[in-house]
């Protein structure tokens, strides 16, 4: 008893005596506007946590918020589904409300005033993006004092309805658990589009029921090449590698994306990049193989045959298990870098050629987009493809995700194509982030952090009317050179945080300085949540 009692006094004397105010604010990507008010909200054991009862739908968003409170003050709020009365105190009350429409989609507003909290939005994606708001106006870790939080006013929305990340899981494979913390990690950055490169020469990812030997022998390979691709002789370390997700990993983990209001676009590469699934089915290829899974990185001359009807029955098939796992409008259907050797040399091509009166095999590349787009679109859905795809003429209701530089996303804009900025100048996260000589082995290339950060996905070339096409924009994590997860962090961190910034706040809000003052506290958050962050952008030029 007497233990009890010292205890009780020794927590209450320290709880009143010591409040953690977290000195800054360091909010990252930057919120559109934000005003610093009187005093503090003092956050501690006794504070609740309620929802409008008619919102019962935001109690999954709600208990991530509940989780953090407890990382911050060691004490989880429970959640009351009740709007708090007049006079309560000490409470965070999270609702949706449909008045300031200007807040859109994803928007939000957060008032921490001494009494509370109130974070409101249009949309349950709008208290998600604002609760990673609250986040990172705590403490990173409980620090057995209450918490005193600045009091202020946020309204903030987002710049670009499309704020994506890609990763390569066909060079190297990451299993589920490494997907949901990738995943994670774009929640953390208001990111809101996981774009998942399912399939390729060097496997193929997702487990499709009609065709098993996709994942059977597409899924491995017997050897990777060791070193730089472009090394000779080349050399391989003949371990057999791969792996698959099957399509229960893949609901769970859309499921998981959804909880954190991150939609999936998943891409199954056509009509090239797809010597994986020609390993499994060389019926589907041009001259019918045999072809072996690929070990090295590049760009190979065995594709898709696009005289060949079964391909298209195939992709069809393939593409129908797809469009039910994943409830996202798009799909990538992939389209870059397609050499057009085999559907010259092809009699099967050649015949598709004059009976389509189409021109050449770049027509066929533009036939063969048209058609997968078509099938897709009897799906209720819309396809998403590189730039190549405007070489052949695409269907009106195609995205175009621009990576050889920002012209083909201007020519789409002009097109009145939805446009995906993503070029390889400013968002490829495979490339040096800092001097080659203390870099790991990367693609090559060079994109620091300043870099990213100075990117602005909507050229001013472009009319206000075409200005509108372009929704947003997406960095790219391919893994020919990153074996393991915490290569991935390291190319990801703290580009990440730039690229949220360029992709979240208005360019007239971002300010280089600022944003490197505010990462300060960003890495302290890296830190404790045991991030392998790169600090290459802080190298000492020698
Ligand atoms: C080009 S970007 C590719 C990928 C490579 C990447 C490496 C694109 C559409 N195709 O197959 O992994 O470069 O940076």
């Amino acid at each position: 008893k007497l233990l009890t009692l010292i205890l009780f006094i020794v927590t209450f004397l320290s709880a009143s005596a010591q409040q953690n105010i977290v000195p800054d604010i360091s909010i990252v990507p930057k919120p559109q506007h934000l005003t610093l008010q009187q005093g503090n909200f003092i956050l501690n054991a006794n504070t609740r946590l309620y929802i409008n009862p008619e919102q019962q739908f935001l109690k999954t968003t709600a208990s991530q918020l509940a989780q953090t409170i407890k990382t911050a003050t060691g004490q989880q709020p429970q959640i009351i589904y009740k709007k708090p009365r007049k006079r309560a105190a000490n409470y965070i009350y999270l609702s949706l409300t449909n008045s300031p429409d200007t807040l859109g989609p994803e928007g939000y507003s957060l008032s921490v005033q001494p009494t509370r909290i109130l974070l409101a939005a249009n949309q349950p994606a709008g208290i998600g993006m604002g609760i990673q708001t609250i986040k990172q106006l705590l403490p990173v870790a409980y620090t057995f004092a209450p918490v005193a939080v600045l009091a202020l006013e946020i309204t903030d929305k987002p710049n670009y309805s499309w704020r994506g990340l890609h990763l390569d899981v066909a060079r190297h494979f990451f299993p589920v658990s490494d997907i949901k913390k990738y995943i994670d990690y774009m929640a953390m950055h208001k990111l809101n589009t996981f774009h998942w490169h399912l399939t390729d020469d060097q496997g193929w990812r997702i487990e499709i029921k009609k065709y098993p030997k996709l994942t059977e022998v597409g899924g491995w390979r017997d050897g990777t090449i060791v070193g730089h691709a472009l090394e000779r002789p080349q050399q391989f370390d003949n371990k057999k590698y791969g792996g698959f997700y099957t399509q229960d990993e893949i609901r769970d983990v859309v499921q998981y994306a959804k909880d954190r209001h991150i939609t999936i676009v998943p891409e199954i590469e056509m009509p090239g990049h797809a010597l994986a699934a020609l390993a499994a089915y060389p019926e589907l290829s041009c001259t019918g193989g045999p072809f072996k899974t690929e070990q090295a990185w590049g760009i190979f001359e065995d594709v898709f045959c696009a005289g060949n009807e079964q391909t298209y029955s195939f992709l069809e098939d393939v593409l129908t298990e797809v469009a039910a796992l994943f409830p996202g409008q798009v799909i990538h259907i992939g389209g870059d870098e397609v050499p057009k050797t085999r559907w010259k040399a092809c009699p099967k091509c050649q015949a598709k050629i004059a009976a389509e009166n189409l021109k050449n095999e770049n027509e066929l590349h533009g036939y063969f987009i048209e058609r997968i787009a078509k099938f897709l679109k009897s799906k209720d859905k819309r396809i998403i493809g590189w730039d190549e795809i405007l070489d052949g003429g695409i269907p009106n209701n195609a995205l175009v995700m621009s990576w050889r530089g920002t012209a083909g996303g201007i020519k789409a804009a002009e097109q009145q194509h939805g446009v995906v900025m993503s070029p390889t100048s400013h968002l490829y996260f495979d490339y040096y982030q800092g001097d080659q000589q203390l870099e790991p082995l990367a693609f090559g290339g060079y994109t620091p952090l300043s870099k990213v950060y100075s990117f602005n996905p909507t050229p001013g070339k472009l009319t206000p009317s075409e200005k509108r096409f372009i929704i947003g924009a997406q960095a790219n994590l391919w893994t020919e050179y990153i074996p393991t997860f915490k290569q991935v962090e390291y190319m990801l961190f703290p580009r990440i945080a730039a690229a949220s910034e360029v992709f979240w706040t208005n360019p007239a809000n971002k300010n280089w300085d600022d944003f490197t003052k505010r990462m300060q506290e960003q890495y302290k958050r890296y830190d404790a949540l045991g991030i392998n962050y790169s600090t290459s952008a802080y190298q000492v030029k020698q």
